[in-house]
C-alpha cells in the first residue's frame, strides 16, 4: 500500500470528507459523459419526473461495469485506489454507484444522509462504513448545483437530524413543497466545487444537499458507494453489506478480460454465518 496520509486522514475522520484534484484523466470523463448521457436518454419522463430534486437516479451495478470498460476503469482506477488507500483504507470494495445528473434549470436537492447502518454500533464511532466517491463531470459551482456537505455531521447530532419529515421521500424527490426545511441553508453548511475528474468522497452518514442547476447545461455526477474499511469491520457489519449489496455484484460470469479481472479484488464477499442487522435510516440517541 501506498503511503497514508495522516493529516489528511484525520482531517477525513473529523470533517466526514475529503477531495481529491485532478484523479481521472480528461479523456476518461469524456467517455464517462458519453456512456452517462447515452443511459439518460433511455429513461422514460416518468423517471425524471419521479427524481426531479436529484434530476435522475439510475442504478450502476457490476453487470454495467462488465459490459462498459469506461465504468470498469473508473470503479479500478490506480488513481482512486491510490486515494483510498491514502486516508489508511487499504483494501476498499465496491458495492454500486448511480448516475444523478441535473438537467439545465432544475431545483436544489435536499439535505439528507445515506447511512442505513445505524442500527449498528459502528455507525456510532470513528470508522467508516459506506462512502460515496462523487466523480462530477462537469466543473461546478453553486450556480449549476455544486455539493454541500455539513462537516462533522457524521458523527454529531445536526437539527436537521431531528425534522419531523423523514428524508428521500416522494416529496423531497419532486420538490413539492420548496419552502421544506431540507430545501433551506442549513448550520454550518459548506459548498464543494469541484473541477471534472476531481474526486470527493464522503462518510454516507455525512449530511449533504446541492445546489440548483441555474445553468444550461446538463450536470452529471457519478456517486459510486464504497466499502473502504470492510476487512476491518465486525462479521455482523460484513455480513450486512454482503446481504444488501448482493444483488447488485451479480454478473452471469466471471471476468473475461483484463480489466473486468481488475474489478475483482473489490468484490463483496462475506461466507460466515453471522446474522446481518437490520436496516435503520436514522440515528438513535447515541449520535450525540
Ligand atoms: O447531486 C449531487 O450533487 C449529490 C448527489 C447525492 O446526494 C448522492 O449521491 O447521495
Amino acid at each position: 500500500m501506498g503511503k497514508v496520509n495522516l493529516a489528511l486522514r484525520e482531517k477525513f475522520i473529523r470533517d466526514g470528507y475529503a477531495l481529491f484534484r485532478g484523479v481521472l484523466e480528461p479523456e476518461l470523463v469524456e467517455s464517462l459523459q458519453a456512456w452517462s448521457d447515452g443511459v439518460l436518454e433511455q429513461q422514460d419522463e416518468a423517471h425524471f419526473a419521479r427524481n426531479r430534486t436529484t434530476g435522475s437516479m439510475v442504478l450502476i451495478d457490476w453487470a454495467m461495469a462488465y459490459r462498459y470498460d469506461a465504468l470498469a476503469e473508473l470503479i479500478a482506477h490506480r488513481r482512486v485506489l491510490a486515494a483510498v488507500a491514502e486516508l489508511g483504507f487499504a483494501e476498499p470494495k465496491f458495492g454500486h454507484g448511480r448516475i444523478i445528473s441535473k438537467p439545465p434549470q432544475s431545483p436544489p436537492l435536499f439535505w439528507h444522509e445515506d447511512g442505513r447502518f445505524w442500527g449498528d454500533p459502528v455507525s456510532y464511532t470513528w470508522q467508516p462504513i459506506q462512502c460515496f466517491l462523487m466523480y462530477y463531470l462537469t466543473d461546478t459551482d453553486a450556480r449549476n448545483g455544486c455539493l454541500r456537505v455539513i462537516p462533522g455531521s457524521h458523527r454529531k447530532r445536526h437539527a436537521l437530524h431531528d425534522q419531523a419529515a423523514p428524508m428521500h421521500t416522494d416529496e423531497l424527490r419532486t420538490y413539492a413543497n420548496p419552502g421544506d426545511a431540507a430545501f433551506q441553508r442549513a448550520e454550518g453548511e459548506v459548498d464543494v466545487p469541484v473541477e471534472a475528474g476531481d474526486l470527493v468522497m464522503g462518510y454516507g452518514r455525512l449530511f449533504h444537499a446541492s445546489h440548483a442547476n441555474l445553468s444550461d447545461e446538463r450536470r452529471t455526477v457519478l456517486t459510486m458507494w464504497y466499502y473502504p474499511h470492510f476487512v476491518d469491520l465486525p462479521e455482523r457489519t460484513q455480513a450486512t453489506i454482503f446481504s444488501l449489496e448482493r444483488g447488485n455484484g451479480e454478473t452471469g460470469t466471471g471476468p473475461s478480460t483484463g480489466l473486468q479481472a481488475r474489478l475483482e479484488p473489490l468484490r463483496i464477499v462475506y461466507e460466515g454465518s453471522a446474522e446481518p442487522i437490520a436496516t435503520q435510516w436514522a440515528p438513535g440517541p447515541a449520535l450525540a
